[in-house]
């Protein structure tokens, strides 16, 4: 019978967790404040509130952490960023950086 420490081993050893990235967004002085939280609640579904905090911590610090996700929704995410703030004629860009 393996003993209670010997399942958790087992367990650290087979459980592969995927690798976590964080999406930026950046700032620029051409996108408009409505527009970055439009984009902070539509796609990263903010409330209103914390998009408002997390665009204007951006426009103070140049980049601000939307959240955090596996590779592939990361890349998503930026790519509707992306197409979306040219669809309105923004230069708003978005980045991930491996956690
Ligand atoms: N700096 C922009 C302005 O003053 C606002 C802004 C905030 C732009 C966050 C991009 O990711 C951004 N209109």
């Amino acid at each position: 019978m393996p003993t209670h420490t010997d399942i958790e081993l087992l367990n650290e050893v087979k459980i592969k967790h995927p690798k976590k990235y964080k999406v930026y967004l950046l700032n620029d002085d051409y996108t408009s404040m409505e527009f970055v939280i439009e984009i902070l609640i539509t796609i990263f579904y903010k409330n209103y509130e914390d998009a408002q905090n997390v665009m204007l911590d951006i426009h103070k610090k140049e980049k601000g952490l939307c959240g955090v996700y596996t590779h592939e929704i990361a890349e998503t995410k930026i790519i509707q960023v992306h197409q979306k703030a040219k669809d309105n004629g923004f230069p708003l860009k978005a980045v991930m950086e491996q956690e």
